[in-house]
């Protein structure tokens, strides 16, 4: 069959499972629509949408098909009666596990310092890169060999903020969603005792921690080339100098947070590393105890990298107090917590690279140490009322998401997926079931439902993004851009030359651009695939 008319109508292009939330997402007045058995052609039952919107953030008028009530397997499409249609998708009873391991397969793909064999990159095999020790900024007598850990995102730098809010979705996926990691994806390190979750992400646990200076205990921000190198560059043909750019307060916060998180769940599999991580996050805290007023991270002026800039630190400490105080019970982390959780000038319920205070706010809540029950209770109800919040946005948006016109930023698939995962861990440590509904959307939009029809994951879905900004996916001579990879999405900001060119005038939600070019709409990271790690787990 037989698309001859354009796909307008979007859906979740991997499909629904049985018993979920199924909408359509319908351009134009809406009215009866048809559920069509792809193979035949045959509608297999219809409704009515609801009432048409206006929807803000696509600038579209569209309307929603509901059609949750229909179970039976089977590949099916979306027909109107005005003639248009969707691309088509499976019910089933299972749709997730393949992209979940995709996902996080895409991390082996973004390691850096060993090559990546064809046994576990197929076609995307390379050599191994960027294995020479880097030179200490503004020190360049001094060198310090951090090998290893994952290219940030299209782009071969490495950083520490980002890196640790990789590691920590990853890790929390495994900490509330255990059985979705029992299969081995394969590594290289599979081992049939440690899930392969925990293997990928101490290759960059350990390679964070070559980056902590010994001499101070603090950690060096970044270690990327002075420029970024060209479009096609392989890793391995990027050969020019490697600079560490100095150390940050923001980058050490995340370190001891992180650290101390990996102490607590590698113990059981792996005691003396377990052990090196809660060594290194203490060291980290004396740090930042004897640094207590740091100026934010800004580039080097001969640094034009990725410069993940952000002049709050006391979030990365609020986050470093709170593992350090679930992983060690210790009163002196306690008491900072306390302190720290009194200050308004940071988010307490955020999640992304600038703003950690959501990560520190779920290891309090989660841990089993109740000597402040208030302080619980607090933030608690802090955590519901923004999930209700989320929710209320999600109920009036046309494609059933959580976010503003205005969220529509650099990266806004991040939002999308971390509102997600904000709304299943409120609903998870509240005991509702309430906002799953919404989760659901939002995993819709990801893969489909949304205005350009699209998967915004590589390899997934019957429409998915072809030319993501990522070097070797362009550099590699392979056709199909790596899998796996989650593309930041619209962003309204037009923060690029294509997008400038071509997107201007556009609605938010419709900013965006499948072109290599298009770094500011079509990049991917290791910390917007990390997320949807998080939130495709609760479905497998
Ligand atoms: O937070 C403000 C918000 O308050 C404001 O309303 C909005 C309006 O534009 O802007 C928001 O700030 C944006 C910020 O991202 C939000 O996180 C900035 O405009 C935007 O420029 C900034 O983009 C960052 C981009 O680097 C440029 O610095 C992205 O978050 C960040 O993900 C991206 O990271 C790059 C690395 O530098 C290099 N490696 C690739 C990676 C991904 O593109
Ligand atoms: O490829 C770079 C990407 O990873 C960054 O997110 C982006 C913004 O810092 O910059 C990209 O590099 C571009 C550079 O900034 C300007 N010249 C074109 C580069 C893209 O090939
Ligand atoms: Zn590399």
């Amino acid at each position: 069959m037989k698309h001859e008319q354009p796909i307008g109508i979007a859906v979740n292009q991997l499909g629904y499972r049985s018993q979920d939330t199924k909408i359509a997402v319908i351009p134009g007045q809406g009215g009866r629509f048809h559920l069509v058995d792809d193979q035949n052609g045959e509608t297999v039952w219809h409704g009515s949408t609801s009432p048409a919107i206006v929807d803000a953030a696509s600038g579209q008028t569209v309307s929603r098909g509901d059609f949750t009530g229909y179970e039976a397997p089977g590949t099916y499409r979306i027909e109107t009666e005005d003639g248009q249609t969707s691309a088509p998708f499976v019910i089933a009873e299972s749709v997730y596990e393949d992209a979940h391991r995709a996902l996080l397969k895409a991390f082996y793909y973004f390691r850096c310092g060993m090559a990546l064999d064809e046994l576990h990159a197929g076609p995307w095999k390379h050599e191994a890169c960027h294995l020479t020790p880097a030179i200490v900024h503004g020190e360049e007598s001094r060198q310090v060999d951090a090998w290893g850990g994952w290219h940030d995102a299209g782009d071969y730098g490495k950083y520490v903020v980002p890196g640790a809010k990789a590691v920590a979705d990853l890790l929390l996926a495994f900490e509330l969603y255990p059985e979705a990691f029992a299969q081995p994806l394969p590594l290289p390190e599979s081992d049939g005792s440690m899930p392969d979750v925990l293997h990928e992400c101490r290759y960059e646990l350990e390679w964070m921690q070559r980056m902590q200076d010994e001499e101070s205990g603090g950690l060096f921000h970044k270690l990327t080339t002075l420029q970024f190198p060209g479009g096609d560059v392989m890793p391995e043909a990027d050969t020019a100098a490697l600079y560490l750019s100095p150390i940050s307060a923001t980058a050490t916060g995340c370190y001891a947070a992180i650290m101390a998180m990996s102490a607590r769940i590698y113990a059981p599999y792996d005691e003396p590393f377990a052990a090196s991580c809660l060594k290194a996050a203490e060291r980290a805290w004396a740090w930042l105890a004897e640094h207590p007023d740091m100026p934010g991270f800004r580039n080097p002026a001969d640094i034009a990298t990725g410069e993940y800039g952000d002049g709050q630190d006391a979030d990365e400490r609020y986050w470093a107090a709170a593992e350090l105080y679930r992983t060690t019970g210790e009163g002196r982390y306690h008491e900072a917590f306390q302190a720290l959780a009194k200050q308004n000038a940071f988010g307490k319920y955020e999640l992304g690279w600038a703003d950690m205070g959501g990560y520190g706010t779920f290891a309090y809540l989660m841990s089993e140490r109740e000597e402040d029950p208030e302080l619980a209770e607090v933030l608690m109800r802090g955590l519901i009322q923004r999930a209700d919040e989320l929710a209320a946005v999600s109920e009036r948006d046309g494609y059933g998401i959580s976010l503003h016109p205005d969220q529509y930023i650099w990266g806004s698939n991040m939002l999308v997926l971390n509102h997600a995962m904000l709304l299943l861990i409120a609903g998870r440590l509240s005991g509702t079931e309430d906002y799953e509904s919404h989760v659901h959307e939002h995993v819709h939009y990801l893969f489909g439902a949304n205005v350009m029809g699209m998967s915004y994951v590589t390899g997934y879905g019957a429409k998915p993004i072809l030319y993501p900004h990522h070097r070797p996916s362009e550099g590699d001579g392979v056709k199909a851009p790596v899998p796996g990879l989650v593309s930041g999405g619209p962003n309204k900001g037009l923060q690029d030359d294509y997008a400038l060119k071509h997107l201007a005038g556009k609605a938010p939600a419709a900013s965006f651009a499948d072109v290599m070019e298009s770094y500011s709409t079509n990049e991917v990271t290791i910390y917007w695939n990390s997320p949807a790690v998080l939130v495709l787990s609760h479905f497998v």
